[in-house]
């Protein structure tokens, strides 16, 4: 398999780099950006740099293990693994039915071939799975509740915007080719505005930084538009063709004045005149909208009062303007533009019971009966780390009679399991991959054979469904066969029903998906019910009891007031430039250069505490509680701390020991910044 071979990143990340990767001898040598990827042309992340490392890191894991009653783990062979779990499966659904086995997956890896794994309990006969999403559903439905869908122009229109606002993202770590598409702009005479409570990497080349409290920019929005509208700055041919509710919306607006706005968002007024003043006065403008900001449970409202400023100013349809969150152009294969992928089925007819919460895991587990569940299969999920309140995840999980884990290293969930699975990586299986900015399908190649006893999980369906007694056909219809050839002839099949897809196109490089347009809504035409950008919206009151307008509600946690009267601060969790949520923080590379979680406090609240930098500390609330060290920052909005989300607790980390299992307002996101916390010195 020797060679320089196409392949692309696979994890959840915006930029899902396309990559050209060397194998000499049957071993990865070396990785670089694919050049015919133009969104992602310019260079590696760290993590993408480190894959050769993790792939051969000498912690991962090669073989199944059991855990023994010591709660150690003794490496055990596959015929006895596959054993045990038909065993168990086998004797839960006897017992209970399918549906006591809760399957959940996670966002570890993307690809097409993962979609199997549905094919594999249906077979088995049912199962529980959860809906909702840890990512970005919030900021998903606001926008198809506005727009009627989710998409965006291509990343290299940036250039085209003069006016720039990072509202809520910071791409300098999550999505560093943006970066360079901002720099672009910007030497052609772009400005940058940036509205993050933290001074981010990304406001570097920023002349403006507002820096709101954490949870009101539905409030700030509102106010910006309310001044756009007094001050003339709106764009009504467009209003009057394609805007649905702007009086009433106007007239919502007009209860933000720029007092009130400064009182909400401890935003001065001049700020938010200055930055009305950039919005009414320079054009075309994109709001690149992150998903942190949408971690509320007021961020659909949030984001839809966000959306609103383009549609009232005429910015979407042009080139250098528009609204960048998250572009599913290239989600050809499933639908997940049918808004229903993302909530539970009205139907109870389909074996898969869609009944567990992901924002409330460990709650929503314990709720279920008829039946309860007995047994968990985690698969390219660390949700003991990633999911909201951490303690009770651990707890439902331990409720449990059984738990399997696939997974490449032994992390905080898979230190839960009975039978832990060792999981391939991206250059041990191949798969289809599509992306949520960028307009790219892409392959992601076998290009060396899994290490040690390693299988990927299609094959560890197909055998296990063997040991189950399913009869050979069945299998046979629904999965694909061990061997590169039957995975390459089930990826075939799926791209054949696409015009200009095909394993072969795809091996040379990065394919734009069919019928993807440079400039979104071009046409102007919003597939919403009025056919319109919709500021009122009959929907969000009919699915989610929301208000039709983008009514700004503070967010449900308020430090230092009401219940949270305890609890000063806001814990921020953000991501991290050299990690992806909770992998690559093991490897030595990225440990070299971040040795140990931390948090940081601005320089007032870490007087107050008595708190200097390199200071063990405690940061609690009634939830949990987590040890870390101290790093001051003097650019960091008082009143908010921050640490990085990912680390595990094995590692000393676990930010979600703090979170609390909380819905956002629409789309079952999960409110993680919602969070209230006092911070001690220790010591
Ligand atoms: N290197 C790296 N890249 C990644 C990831 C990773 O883990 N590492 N993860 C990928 C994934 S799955 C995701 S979801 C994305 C997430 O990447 P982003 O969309 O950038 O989201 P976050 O890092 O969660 O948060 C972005 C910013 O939102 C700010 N923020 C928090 N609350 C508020 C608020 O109330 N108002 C405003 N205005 N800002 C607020 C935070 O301070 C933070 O700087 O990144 C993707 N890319
Ligand atoms: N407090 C707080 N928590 C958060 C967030 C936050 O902002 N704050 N962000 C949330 C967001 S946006 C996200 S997307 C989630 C992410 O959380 P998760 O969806 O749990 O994703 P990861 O931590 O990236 O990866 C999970 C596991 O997948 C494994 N894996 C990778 N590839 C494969 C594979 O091919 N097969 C198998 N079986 N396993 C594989 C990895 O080794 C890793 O252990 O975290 C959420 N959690
Ligand atoms: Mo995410």
């Amino acid at each position: 398999m020797d060679g320089v071979f196409t392949t692309a990143c696979p994890r959840n990340c915006y930029s899902t780099c396309g990559l050209r990767v060397e194998v000499a001898g049957g071993r990865l040598r070396a990785l670089e950006s694919h050049p015919a990827n133009h969104a992602t042309s310019n260079g590696l992340c760290l993590k993408g740099l480190s894959y050769i490392e993790r792939v051969y890191d000498p912690e991962r894991l090669l073989h199944p293990l059991e855990r023994e009653r010591t709660g150690s783990f003794r490496r055990i062979s596959w015929d006895r693994a596959l054993e045990r779990i038909a065993t168990e499966l086998a004797a839960t659904r006897a017992r209970r039915g399918p549906r006591s086995v809760l399957f959940y997956a996670g966002s570890g890896t993307k690809g097409l071939l993962n979609g199997v794994a549905p094919a594999f309990w249906r077979l088995f006969g049912g199962c529980t799975t959860t809906y909702g999403d840890l990512c970005w559903p919030a900021g998903l439905e606001a926008t198809r509740l506005s727009l009627g869908d989710n998409l965006h122009s291509a990343p290299w229109d940036l250039v085209n915007a003069r006016l720039i606002l990072l509202w809520g993202k910071n791409p300098a770590e999550t999505n560093i080719h943006q970066m360079g598409f901002i720099e672009q702009a910007i030497e052609a005479g772009a400005r940058l505005v940036v509205v993050d409570p933290r001074r981010t990497q990304s406001a570097e080349g920023a002349e403006l930084v507002v820096q709101p409290r954490p949870g009101t920019d539905g409030a700030l929005a509102l106010g910006l538009a309310h001044l756009l509208i007094t001050a003339g700055s709106v764009d009504r041919p467009f209003i009057a063709a394609h805007v649905h509710g702007f009086e009433a919306f106007a007239g919502l607006a007009a209860r933000f004045p720029p007092s009130r706005v400064e009182a909400i968002c401890d935003v001065p007024e001049r700020v938010l005149r200055d930055l009305a003043q950039l919005v009414g006065g320079i054009a075309p403008l994109t709001i690149c909208a992150g998903f942190g900001m949408q971690r509320y449970t007021n961020s659909a409202q949030t984001m839809r009062a966000l959306i609103a400023l383009l549609a009232i100013t005429g910015n979407l349809g042009v080139p250098g303007a528009g609204w960048v969150y998250a572009n599913l152009q290239s989600h050809v294969f499933s639908d997940p533009k049918d808004p229903l992928a993302f909530y539970p089925p009205a139907g109870d007819d389909d074996p898969i019971r869609v009944s567990v919460a992901t924002a409330r895991l460990g709650h929503a587990m314990r709720e279920q009966h008829d039946p309860p569940l007995a047994v968990a299969w985690i698969e390219r999920g660390n949700p003991v780390t990633q999911n909201p309140e951490t303690p009770s995840v651990l707890a439902a999980l331990r409720d449990l009679d059984f738990r399997v884990v696939t997974d490449q290293f032994l992390t905080d969930t898979a230190r839960e399991a009975d039978i832990v699975l060792p999981a391939k990586t991206m250059f041990e299986q191949s798969d289809v991959i599509t992306a949520y900015w960028h307009p790219y399908i892409q392959l992601k190649a076998k290009v060396i054979e899994p290490p040690g006893e390693v299988k990927p999980e299609s094959e560890i369906y197909w055998h296990l469904a063997h040991r189950l007694g399913i009869p050979a056909g069945e299998i046979e219809a629904a999965l694909p066969a061990p061997g590169d050839g039957a995975v390459e002839a089930w990826l075939a099949r799926r791209l054949g029903a696409h015009p200009g897809l095909s394993l072969e196109r795809l091996r040379e490089g990065p394919v734009p998906a069919p019928g993807a347009v440079e400039v979104a809504w071009a046409d102007r035409r919003f597939p919403t019910p009025s056919g319109r950008i919709e500021l009122w919206s009959d929907e969000a009151r009919r699915r989610w009891g929301a208000d039709e307008l983008p009514t700004w509600a503070p967010p449900c946690e308020r430090p230092g007031e009401g219940a949270s009267a305890a609890y000063p601060l806001q814990l921020l969790t953000p991501n991290t430039k050299n990690r992806i949520h909770s992998q690559f923080g093991n490897l030595p590379s990225i440990r070299a250069l971040d040795p140990a979680p931390r948090l940081q406090l601005s320089a007032v609240d870490a007087a107050a505490r008595g708190i200097v930098d390199g200071d063990r500390v405690r940061v609690f609330n009634d939830r949990g509680s987590l040890e870390l060290a101290a790093a001051l920052d003097g650019s960091l909005r008082p009143g908010c701390v921050v640490a990085h989300n990912g680390w595990w607790l094995a590692e000393g980390g676990g930010v979600n020991l703090l979170s609390a299992a909380r819905e956002t307002d629409m789309g079952h996101g999960a409110a993680f910044h919602d969070n209230a916390v006092e911070v001690e010195r220790l010591g």
